[in-house]
């Protein structure tokens, strides 16, 4: 191989690393991008935190989000989302539905004493 059949072997390297790095990235921060369109679905993963902590959504969306509560540790088994006046136990090992429509701006959910946090962010 040639020196610039290295730099292009080089270079497809580098760019497939960067786009797996972001897609890894992201996946990290627990950023989860739902559809534009329609009622947006979302499902929310408790089990020691929220998973993904970090929903993001076209504003002005009917959102329809599921906490999937795989754990029976009491912090977790009410979740509160002020801004949409939500307060709602999640029973555990089960799913709970809540739907609301995400009015423009970050929302904060969190569970019924604080500890656990997440965000809604709806541009
Ligand atoms: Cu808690």
């Amino acid at each position: 191989m040639s020196p610039l059949d290295w730099g292009i072997a080089l270079g497809a390297i580098a760019i497939i690393a960067l786009v797996n790095w972001y897609f890894l990235a992201s996946k990290g921060r627990g950023v989860a991008v739902a559809a534009t369109g329609g009622a947006v679905d979302v499902t929310v993963l408790v089990e020691g935190g929220y998973s993904p902590s970090r929903i993001e959504v076209p504003a002005g969306a009917k959102v329809r989000l599921t906490f999937d509560r795989r754990e029976d540790n009491p912090c977790s088994e009410e979740v509160v989302i002020p801004d949409f006046g939500i307060r709602r136990g999640l029973p555990a090992h089960a799913k709970t539905v809540l739907e609301f429509t995400a009015t423009p701006g970050t929302h904060e959910f969190k569970c019924g004493m604080g500890m656990l946090h997440g965000s809604i962010v709806a541009k």
